[in-house]
């Protein structure tokens, strides 16, 4: 085991900036080896993600079973979960036995924000600053998130607004009543599609304004069937492998299958689309394995969703309103409970912004082509500044000063999403060029943690103190990452994998497609001493 260097005061062997899933992790895993580490948080809990996004009907599209940490054997087989995909409460719960099983909140400082981190390249250790004062440490890890930076359109005239505005990124916690309220919705990504349902039931008057129409597919959501639970808890081991060997990083038990659409008769595909549709939930995309190589695959699957769009809604114009013409999946697909059918409700309507687009607030509500829509409520349904907004939020500083936002001006450039060069000793968890959002973010956060956590073993059982990746492996990982994606169907429309839903950010795509490939190039790396990365 690896002894502490540091003394705990404001000198650390590792700070590591967000408390969510992985910082907390990341402490136990480092706390483990005998390192001092401190956590900074900005919330005033733990819990990242589910600490923050606590509006209406927010829950996993990840079954239970499998968006839950796999590093204690005994954890995984005292939980209980209750539904086959788990509620934002029941997840925060979860995290909180985490934190109290482990012992963690006592290396975790709250309500502190990390605003800067600088090298120091004579001292070689970080200097963080946060919002409560300085610390430095060895080794600085970002686990802010992927999904952290509420994105909140800078719309004129949103302080004259009389009423009251959410984002659904940040909900307020004792939680909204709107009850007998007239409401607007902006956006229909998966956090609409989730509270649109709930508030439909309880506002007098529910509008939603739509950019882009979505694809969403059934949940199906249930109680875990208490039987189910024990048979995978008695094999969860052999479970969890198995999940590590999908594309995804999930779903083994029903699996991507490993035909083509392209060669299925009509028939063939129809039935396989019927299907996976009863089965629910983001296993529809896994009906063939050229759903998002092919078009013409593509068109098949999400004509197959049309249609059942237009079966469910019974206002012809608004089922037209609502069927996406994009390709299915290349914005992530969305799991629904009764989103479609809302719109058969008296008291919900749709109104397309796609073509005019929102002018702004008012103060009595939202003004879109010359008209104003009144509301108590306005709900912004618009989503994160994903992947890299957490990260350049704060100011980070790498050799000679080199600033990570002037770096990454024309797009993230990370050799394995886990380090960047000119950025010594500081890891990033599931960043840009790392599977991270197209996979169970689990199993993805976890190996990331691992990887982190070992190289830093490496590093202090060799007498190393610092770890840089080189410029060379960066630029053929991040070209590597660009070729992978562009043989997909993926950059063909304006998702937040691309950075579009962000005025101004650059157009790239950030993740990286295949778990299993990826997590096999890491463990490769790290066995030839960590090639790619320069060991000093
Ligand atoms: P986060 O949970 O985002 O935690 C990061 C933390 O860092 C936050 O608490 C933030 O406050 C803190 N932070 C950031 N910057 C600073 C700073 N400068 N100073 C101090 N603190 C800072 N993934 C799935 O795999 N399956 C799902 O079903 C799924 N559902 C989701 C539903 C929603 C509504 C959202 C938004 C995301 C969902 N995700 C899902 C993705 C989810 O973000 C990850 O699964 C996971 O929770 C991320 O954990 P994390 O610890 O990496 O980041
Ligand atoms: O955000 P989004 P989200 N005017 O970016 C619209 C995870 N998640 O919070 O598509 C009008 O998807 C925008 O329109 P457009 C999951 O990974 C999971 O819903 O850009 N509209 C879009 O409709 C997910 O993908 C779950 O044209 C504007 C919406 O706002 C990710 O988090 C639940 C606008 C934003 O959709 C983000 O989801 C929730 C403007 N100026 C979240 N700006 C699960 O189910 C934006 N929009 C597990």
């Amino acid at each position: 085991m690896s002894k502490s260097t540091d003394t705990p005061g404001d000198r650390f062997d590792v700070v590591v900036v967000g408390a969510g899933f992985a910082g907390l992790h990341l402490l136990h895993r480092l706390r483990g080896m005998g390192l001092s580490v401190r956590v900074f948080e900005a919330a005033s809990g733990v819990g990242g993600t589910w600490f923050w996004n606590r509006y209406p009907g927010a829950r996993c599209d990840i079954e239970s079973m499998e968006y839950s940490y796999q590093f204690s054997a005994e954890l995984q087989q005292e939980w209980e979960w209750t539904e086959r995909y788990a509620t934002q409460p029941e997840i925060l719960r979860y995290i909180e036995h985490v934190t109290e099983r482990f012992e963690l909140l006592r290396d975790v400082q709250l309500e502190t924000r990390v605003l800067r981190a600088a090298f120091d390249d004579t001292r070689q250790r970080w200097e963080v600053e946060t919002d409560r004062g300085p610390v430095s440490a060895t080794h600085c890890v970002m686990a802010t998130g992927c999904l952290s930076s509420a994105h909140m359109p800078d719309f004129p005239g949103i302080d004259q607004f009389a009423g009251d505005i959410f984002h659904t990124g940040r909900w307020p916690h004792e939680g909204v009543d709107f009850t007998g309220k007239r409401v607007g919705v902006i956006g229909t990504g998966s956090s609409a599609v989730q509270s649109i349902p709930i508030i439909a039931e309880q506002a007098e008057q529910l509008t939603v304004f739509q950019r882009t129409a979505t694809y969403a597919v059934p949940a199906h959501n249930h109680p875990l069937d208490p039987g189910h639970q024990e048979a995978i808890k008695a094999r969860y081991p052999e479970f969890r492998a198995a999940n590590r060997q999908t594309y995804l990083g999930f779903g083994s038990d029903y699996p991507a299958a490993d035909e083509a659409a392209t060669e299925a008769s009509p028939e063939e595909r129809e039935a396989r689309y019927q299907e996976r549709w009863g089965h629910g939930g983001l296993a529809f995309m896994g009906a063939y394995r050229d759903l998002l190589v092919s078009s013409e695959a593509n068109e098949s699957a999400s004509k197959f969703v049309r249609g059942k769009i237009r079966s469910i809604v019974e206002d012809a114009t608004v089922a037209e309103l609502l069927s996406p013409d994009q390709v299915l999946g290349c914005k992530r697909l969305c799991v629904d409970t009764g989103y479609y059918d809302t719109f058969n409700r008296p008291n919900v309507s749709l109104v397309d912004v796609s073509e005019t687009p929102i002018e702004g607030l008012t103060e009595r509500g939202l003004q879109v082509g010359g008209s104003e829509y009144e509301f108590d409520a306005i709900v912004f349904a618009t989503g994160f500044d994903a992947m890299t907004g957490a990260l350049q939020r704060i100011d980070i500083r790498g050799r000679d000063g080199l600033a990570l936002a002037e770096k990454w001006a024309r797009g993230p450039r990370t050799y394995l999403g886990l380090g960047t060069a000119g950025f010594p000793n500081l890891f990033i968890v599931t960043g840009p060029g790392s599977p991270s959002v197209l996979t169970n973010m689990l199993p993805s956060i976890e190996q990331h943690v691992e990887w982190i956590a070992d190289c830093i073993d490496h590093l202090r059982a060799n007498d190393l103190h610092c770890v840089e990746a080189t410029k060379t492996a960066e630029d053929e990982w991040v070209a590597h990452v660009n070729q992978v994606a562009d043989l997909t169907l993926f950059p063909s429309c304006n998702s937040w994998y691309l950075g579009a839903n962000v005025p101004g950010k650059p157009r790239v795509f950030m993740p990286y497609l295949g778990f299993a490939s990826y997590v096999a190039k890491c463990e490769e790396v790290a066995a030839r001493g960590y090639e790619g990365f320069a060991l000093s």
